[in-house]
């Protein structure tokens, strides 16, 4: 069965990716999810300066999923940018570069020097714990609007959003990302864990983003009615770990989805998993790919 999937504007072979933070941090991690078959492949999120992240542990398993503080380490976007242009032409999937800015002269110049790399960009709004970054910036809609602008007006492609998963807050600020192409549905529930014997959070940062099998009935129900909302596409991410939960972000009105916790629980081995199951039960149901998004819904 055809995997092909279209958001606006960008083919992918298939609808599977990683999701933004999982093996993408390095131009080699990238080609490994390439090789394993992803349909496209999202770099960790790239802010303006270069950022150490934060002190240890920034990574617990717990009862329901994972927990993470990472802080976004990264290089900063012209170190990163220069990385990835000594090897684009390796990719020959989307390659969608995450950006995480925290005012719209940064989001400017991101956007105007990812423009030669990215196949599209997506604008990180809802990391859980980074202070003038993510959430912080997307709890201000005049700030958002602005940024989400200076990416368009500085960049060809696609732009997407990234979104966290708080329902109440999407809906009542979705209207300052008028301009963005494309939703990814959606970011980690901020979260912590204490230990008990120390008495204190786990998490060198105390709060951390909540990810994996949690995340999936939440994110998935936020997807299913952002779809009756808003007429962008949408990349659902948040639990899938089978076939099965992927169908189910299918069938609330994604069209394409991406892999966090699973890649880190399974290994990129992952994606085969995922497309074989995919394509055998749009054999068996004789349905294909396109006409099965949305399909959860009424008409
Ligand atoms: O780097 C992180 O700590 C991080 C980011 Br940028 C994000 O968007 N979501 C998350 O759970 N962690």
């Amino acid at each position: 069965m055809e995997l092909v999937t279209k958001i606006s504007g960008i083919t992918l072979r298939n609808p599977f990716m990683n999701a933004s933070g999982v093996l993408g941090q390095t131009v080699s991690l990238l080609r490994r999810l390439q090789e394993a078959g992803a349909g496209a492949v999202v770099t960790k999120s790239i802010t303006y300066e270069e950022r150490k992240g934060y002190d240890n542990p920034t990574f617990v398993k717990i009862k329901c999923g994972y927990l993470n503080a990472m802080g976004l380490p990264n290089p900063g976007f012209k170190e990163f940018s220069k990385e990835l242009s000594s090897s684009k032409e390796e990719f020959k999937v989307p390659v969608i570069v995450s950006i995480a800015p925290s005012e719209p002269k940064q989001a400017k110049e991101m956007a105007a020097t990812f423009k030669k790399v990215a196949d599209a960009i997506e604008i990180n709004l809802s990391c859980p714990h980074a202070e003038k970054l993510g959430l912080e910036v997307f709890s201000d809609m005049g700030l958002t609007e602005n940024i989400v602008k200076s990416v368009k007006d500085n960049f060809d492609g696609p732009v997407f959003c990234k979104l966290p998963p708080y329902r109440n807050e999407v809906l009542g600020l979705i209207k300052s990302l008028e301009s963005c192409d494309a939703l990814v549905v959606s970011n980690t529930i901020r979260a912590m864990v204490i230990d008990v014997k120390a008495k204190k959070p786990i998490l060198g940062n105390k709060f951390g983003g909540l990810s994996g099998r949690a995340l999936h009935p939440i994110s998935l129900a936020l997807v299913f009615e952002l779809y009756e909302k808003t007429r962008k596409p949408i990349v659902g991410v948040g639990g899938i770990e089978s076939w099965e939960d992927a169908v189910e972000f299918f069938l609330a009105g994604a069209s394409a989805v991406q892999i966090g916790s699973a890649l880190e629980k399974k290994g990129t081995t992952i994606f085969k998993e995922l497309i074989e199951g995919l394509e055998e039960y749009l054999k068996e149901e004789k349905i294909g790919l396109e006409e099965l998004i949305g399909l959860a819904h009424d008409s």
